[in-house]
């Protein structure tokens, strides 16, 4: 029986996979460079799959482009400034290639396929079905989705929202994909609506980062951009899978290695990135083979150990600036910060059995990143989800900047923190105001730019919603983007929500779980993808992104829309404001007809847009502002502020795991592309866990062995996952690793970070045992 069969039958769980298997699952660990002509392949076989030989490529060609491109709808890894013609990745385009399927879900599909029907259908099925074409309803009393006009549909949103005893009934969900011109106007109808119940993706992705830079440095965002990437001396990427997640990093660590940098990657995991790479569109490295080193020192810590390996960094230099005056940077720390004395006991105080026992690492190896660190002038610290997703994400995000602050690693060219964001647009989407806890400052300009009296209470971010769902609290739910039934924690809990809702609303381009899990009416409203022309009455338009590193500029879809009833993303959100809201004073409609409008607004409305229409339409758009960079910080000392946090104990108690829940290569969060994970050496399989082999032969585990996973959340409740396959793999003793969305079904609600408010997706406590 496939493993997750038996989880349904146990959890009354609809299937949570990919597709499922033919062949049997294989493992054969992974040599070759990252990128190169593996990716070439595997783009082929995708481009065939989705029926795209044909138009694929062009569209490709127009990817990332300075002049007149769209903006790959994956990552929100910055593009090329020097005029790279192709830059590109294997998961862009399979991303693009995803969006301009020649599939289509129609009212056909709808008519012969029951709800109930297709809820057991696979994820990976479902999405495969293609592109949605039209606007539909849930009909109840036939268990099918069916046909609805743009005007009924907007009406039966409206009407649901004017309903609501308080505006606070509602939630209005963001995945990181929406341009900033949508986001605008959706926050701008949450708040006139009167709620900040605006959850999003972010609040399970770089909360902890948002909080920690915020903190530390007054501003929510990283300091760098890709020209500090081409100065600096030394790199530090962190709980982040390079090749996968943001492969086109891969070009700036290979340039980094030809420059003589020093690179440094801290994970449990040895990833792809830790290693070489070919670099894609090199055409000679291609034709030669020719991969190039990404790394310098690997340091596979333990999860959750990030915050003890930089304490222990700290601590060396500051044990090394005793005889070494160079080892740290006097006059910066003097001039710019407050806490340094405080930190410096800490750090002094903290025993260094204690460093290696937390952070999994021998001071050796400690100090040889210490070395590092030291020797280098100019130094960025990267990370991701794997610093974020834990009970202390916000802590050790604030360590790292310590760090960084020890040796003036700020303000200058070639250093600093650089978050690498998720989503395309995640970035850009908080600083448009989707943000359940505003700033008054915000607000204040919001209420007398657009002539609104938004609410000043808090709003309710993912967890919240999903809380305040099931309480009864939350009546409609609105999902501008995203998945939320799969991408949220607590499967079952998360279902249990969405099905309370009077009215479920999903925006979105293909068929997915949350269309299926859904409140007592629901509405599918498909919607234009980036690739796609715009048409209004003002002529094509163009939406804007920001990526991570801050620079904000247009994104022009070219393809033919994928069925003549889509509407974009802002007339969507107009669509819905005007029927919400009929003594509304903001146009609406006329902000629809030319986007330029929207952005006369956002100039005026929002920190850092001015001139925004010029702007953005430069060649490579524009970099929004960043305060901390200049040394300005607005922080209650206006000094960027040293932490001190008590190190967490995150070594796992005696028999249990820490497991952290990831992507696959062939996936895009809830989105499965196949079974496969080429740099794991994975084929065939997504049910499965890895383990450290010691831990394994403790169990009686053999490779392959069907095993059950029990996690216990912080109120002692228990969930399960039974008959995944156990996979020995080179990660550190007490640490296991499986895939996201599966494993929220591991992942309890309650389980989530008291500092950012965060799921702690990479730090479930499990126990594995043999399947009986
Ligand atoms: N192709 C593709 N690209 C994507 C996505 C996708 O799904 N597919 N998703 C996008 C989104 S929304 C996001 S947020 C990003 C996510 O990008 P990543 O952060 O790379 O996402 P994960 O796959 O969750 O991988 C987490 C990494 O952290 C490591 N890790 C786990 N625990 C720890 C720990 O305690 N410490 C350290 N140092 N490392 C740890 C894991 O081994 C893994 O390498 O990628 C974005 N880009
Ligand atoms: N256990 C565990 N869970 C996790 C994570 C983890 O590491 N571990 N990571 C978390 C993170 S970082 C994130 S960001 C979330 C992701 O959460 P989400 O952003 O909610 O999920 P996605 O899978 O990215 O959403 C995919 C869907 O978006 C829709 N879509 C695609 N393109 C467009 C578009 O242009 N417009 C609109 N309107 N819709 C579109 C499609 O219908 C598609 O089915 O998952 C989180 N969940
Ligand atoms: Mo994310």
């Amino acid at each position: 029986m496939n493993a997750s069969d038996n989880q349904q039958e146990q959890d009354g769980v609809e299937p949570n996979v990919g597709p499922i298997p033919e062949a049997a699952p294989e493992f054969h660990p992974y040599h070759h460079p990252a990128a190169g002509w593996g990716a070439a392949k595997s783009v082929t076989r995708f481009l065939l799959r989705e029926r795209e030989l044909v138009d694929g490529p062009r569209a490709i060609m127009k990817m990332n482009h300075e002049k007149s491109g769209f903006d790959c709808p994956g990552c929100a890894w910055p593009d090329d400034t020097k005029g790279l013609k192709l830059d590109i990745c294997e998961n862009g385009i399979k991303h693009v290639t995803w969006e301009m399927t020649r599939k289509r879900v129609d009212r056909t599909f709808f008519a012969e396929h029951s709800v109930s029907e297709l809820s057991k259908w696979s994820d990976f099925a479902l999405e495969d079905q293609g592109r949605l074409t039209e606007p539909m309803r849930y009909d109840p009393e036939s268990d099918h989705y069916v046909p609805i006009s743009w005007k009924d549909a907007f009406a039966t949103v409206g009407r649901a929202l004017r309903e609501l005893d308080d505006p606070n009934q509602a939630a209005f969900y963001t995945s990181g994909r929406l341009g900033n011109e949508a986001t605008f106007l959706y926050q701008l109808m949450a708040r006139e609506l009167g709620t900040n119940n605006l959850p999003d993706c972010s609040n399970m992705c770089h909360e902890a980062s948002g909080r920690a830079l915020q903190a530390s440095l007054g501003t929510g965002k990283g300091t760098v951009d890709l020209k500090d990437w081409d100065a600096t001396d030394a790199l530090f990427i962190m709980g982040v899978n390079v090749a996968s997640n943001a492969p086109r990093m891969l070009t700036a660590l290979a340039e980094a290695y030809h420059r003589g940098a020093q690179i440094v990657h801290i994970n449990p995991l040895v990833e792809a990135a830790a290693t070489r790479t070919i670099i894609p569109h090199d055409i000679a490295d291609m034709a030669l083979f020719r991969a190039t080193r990404t790394s310098t020192l690997n340091l596979q810590v333990r999860i959750g150990g990030d915050m003890a390996l930089m304490r222990g960094i700290s601590k060396a230099v500051l044990e090394q600036s005793g005889t070494d005056p160079k080892a740290l940077d006097p006059e910066f720390i003097d001039r710019h910060t407050s806490g340094f004395e405080e930190y410096r006991d800490l750090c002094e105080a903290t025993p260094w059995e204690e460093i290696e026992l937390q952070s999994g690492l021998s001071r050796d190896d400690i100090l040889k990143a210490a070395h590092v660190y030291r020797d280098a002038d100019r130094s960025i610290v990267s990370w991701c989800l794997g610093v974020t997703q834990h009970e202390h994400g916000v802590d050790t995000v604030r360590e790292i900047v310590n760090l960084l602050l020890l040796r003036g690693n700020l303000g200058r060219e070639g250093a600093g923190p650089s978050p690498v964001r998720g989503h395309s647009n995640v970035q850009g989407n908080r600083t448009c105001g989707i943000d359940h806890r505003p700033s008054p400052e915000f607000l204040d300009r919001l209420a007398e730019v657009c002539k609104i009296d938004p609410p000043r209470a808090h709003g309710l971010d993912t967890i919240g919603t999903i809380q305040a769902m099931n309480r009864g609290d939350v009546k409609v739910f609105v999902g501008m983007g995203g998945n939320f039934a799969l991408a949220a924690p607590d499967t079952p809990y998360t279902y249990e929500a969405l099905r309370t809702c009077d009215l479920t609303v999903q925006v979105s381009t293909k068929l997915n779980r949350s269309h299926l899990v859904h409140g007592r009416q629901a509405l599918i409203l498909p919607c234009l993808g980036r690739t796609e022309k715009d048409h209004q009455r003002a002529g094509v338009q163009s939406t804007s992104v920001e990526d991570s590193m801050s620079m904000v500029h247009l994104s022009v879809g070219m393809k033919r829309p994928a069925s003549s009833q889509l509407l974009s993303e802002p007339a969507i959100v107009a669509g819905m404001a005007r029927a919400a809201l009929p003594d509304s004073a903001t146009p609406w409609q006329w902000y629809v007809e030319d986007y330029d409008r929207i952005r006369d607004t956002m100039a005026q409305a929002l920190d850092g847009f001015e001139d925004f229409n010029r702007r953005v339409r430069l060649p490579l758009g524009f970099r929004i502002k960043q305060p901390a960079r200049e040394l300005v910080f607005d922080t209650p000392s206006s000094r960027a502020e040293f932490s001190s946090a008590p190190l967490p104990d995150v070594v796992p108690a005696p028999g249990t795991l820490a497991l952290g829940t990831m992507r696959s290569h062939d996936q895009w969060n809830t989105t499965i592309y196949s079974d496969n994970d080429r740099y794991r050496g994975i084929k065939n399989l997504r049910t499965l866990v890895f383990m450290n082999a010691a831990d394994m032969r403790e169990r009686g585990i053999d490779e392959f062995d069907p095993v059950d996973i029990t996690s216990t959340a912080k109120d002692g409740s228990t969930r399960h996952l039974n008959g995944y396959l156990a996979i020995p793999y080179d990660i550190p003793r007490g640490c296991a690793a499986g895939y996201m969305p599966e494993m929220n079904v591991l992942c309890a609600l309650v389980d989530y970070s008291t500092q950012s408010d965060q799921p702690i997706m990479k730090h479930v406590k499990v126990t594995i045992t043999r399947a009986t």
